[in-house]
């Protein structure tokens, strides 16, 4: 239970209101998580549900508000899970069996149009013949189909099946954080600033995720402050193989660190395991043509308590306005995204720890589509010291489209 929501898949339930969608995700959950009744809409905000599935492992399930509801909140809650449905994993679009209408074949438009892997429910088997034909035409369309009954739990395990099977044969498995950037055996130094924005007791989850992963590969870590560079590199016999540095003081680690030991920042390596570096590298170069007056978006997908020196709030926006003037900054918290996007220059997001890859992808997917570039607060912090050139160095694709881009 103690897996952060960005490392689990998610899986969304979806269809029309009284489908059956919070039945179904009781019974495979095995509790009674979600409110059922026979009252079309009830529910009406996402509800998310983290539990395991094995052998996947630790997942969430998102129940949501039916897509056929009406009226003016009616049509809030569609648009709420319409944007959850964008950012799964895997879709499950739950119906009613033998009824197949244009809101369930909306749903599969859109989960087409996303690449989101679907897997189609008929449920209330116990209702209705099952219609072979309809299965079978949706099943040539990529999708797995189940016949089920939530209420009387029939066809739950036939359900847990082809998600499973859909995760292991349609889903991408999480980059690494280090991507292939060390061997065994080699010695990567870890630069942690310990500042009013350290948890108490506790390193943030990038870093303690680079530990692992670096152990795991066989590689020794150092891990320390910046004030202990100089005398660590006099220590070693030979210099590290890689310095990871905290994006907040990598200006002065990249003085330190002479060249050719590569530097790269947690929230680069973030960029490259969460999204799509290359991508926001060439955000990073629309920064460089920003002008007086131009509006900037800062989204963070968390909620945190906004800290003093806050790194979204406070420090990126003033480090922007000293280079280019004053800008127009706005900022938006948590999961939802702003749905007109137009009047941004660049949006910069930021490293998305707490959500998975998918739902930052679907971020710059949403952006591309309305022709707005994307960065994060990782590479847009290495490019505003200056220093983006040699910390994007491990990752030459991702650099030459900064250098692209700023022409
Ligand atoms: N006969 C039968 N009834 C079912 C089955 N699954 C759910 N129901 C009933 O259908 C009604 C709606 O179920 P819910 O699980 O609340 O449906 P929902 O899709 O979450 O509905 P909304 O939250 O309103 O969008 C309830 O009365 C359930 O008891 C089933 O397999 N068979
Ligand atoms: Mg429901």
């Amino acid at each position: 239970m103690e897996t952060p929501k960005g490392l689990r898949l998610h899986f969304g339930l979806f269809g029309k209101r009284n489908a059956g969608k919070s039945s179904l995700i009781n019974a495979l959950a095995n509790q009674n998580i979600s409110i059922v009744s026979n009252v079309a809409g009830t529910t009406t905000d996402p509800v998310e549900k983290a539990f395991e599935l094995s052998p996947i492992g630790p997942v969430v399930f998102m129940d949501t508000a039916g897509i056929d509801d009406v009226g003016e909140l009616g049509l809030a809650r569609v648009q709420k899970s319409l944007a959850v449905l964008d950012w799964m994993d895997v879709a499950i679009i739950v119906c009613e069996t033998g009824t197949w209408s244009e809101h369930e074949e909306g749903i599969l438009k859109r989960t087409k149009e996303n690449g989101t892997p679907t897997v189609v429910v008929f449920n209330k088997i116990d209702l209705c013949q099952p219609d072979e034909t309809l299965a079978s035409s949706l099943r040539g369309k990529g999708c797995r189909v189940v016949f089920a009954s939530a209420q009387n739990r029939v066809g739950i395990d036939e359900v847990k099946s082809a998600l499973i099977e859909t995760v292991l044969e349609q889903t991408e498995p999480d980059r690494p954080l280090m991507g292939n950037l060390v061997k065994p055996g080699d010695t990567v130094l870890l630069i942690t600033p310990i500042d009013t924005g350290a948890p108490k007791g506790r390193l943030i989850l990038p870093q303690v995720q680079a530990i692992r992963e670096l152990l795991d590969s066989g590689a020794k870590c150092i891990v320390i402050k910046e004030d202990r560079i100089a005398e660590t590199l006099a220590e070693l016999k030979t210099p590290p193989q890689l310095v990871v540095t905290d994006s907040q003081v990598v200006q002065r680690v990249v003085k330190e660190i002479p060249e050719p030991i590569p530097v790269t920042t947690f929230s680069i390596q973030m960029a490259y395991s969460k999204s799509d570096l290359v991508a926001m590298a060439r955000g990073a170069g629309a920064l460089t043509k920003l002008k007086p007056g131009d509006k900037v978006l800062m989204a963070e997908t968390c909620s945190h308590h906004p800290l003093q020196d806050d790194i979204g709030r406070v420090k990126i926006p003033n480090w922007l306005k000293k280079k280019f003037g004053e800008l127009e900054i706005d900022m938006a918290v948590g999961k939802d995204f702003p749905e007109d996007l137009s009047p941004y220059k660049v949006i910069i997001n930021c490293g998305g720890c707490i959500v998975t890859r998918r739902h930052m992808l679907a971020r710059l997917r949403i952006a591309q589509a309305q022709g707005v570039a994307m960065t994060n607060y990782g590479v847009a912090i290495s490019y505003l010291q200056g220093v983006l050139g040699r910390a994007l160095a491990c990752h030459p694709e991702a650099q030459k489209a900064f250098e692209e881009a700023c022409r």
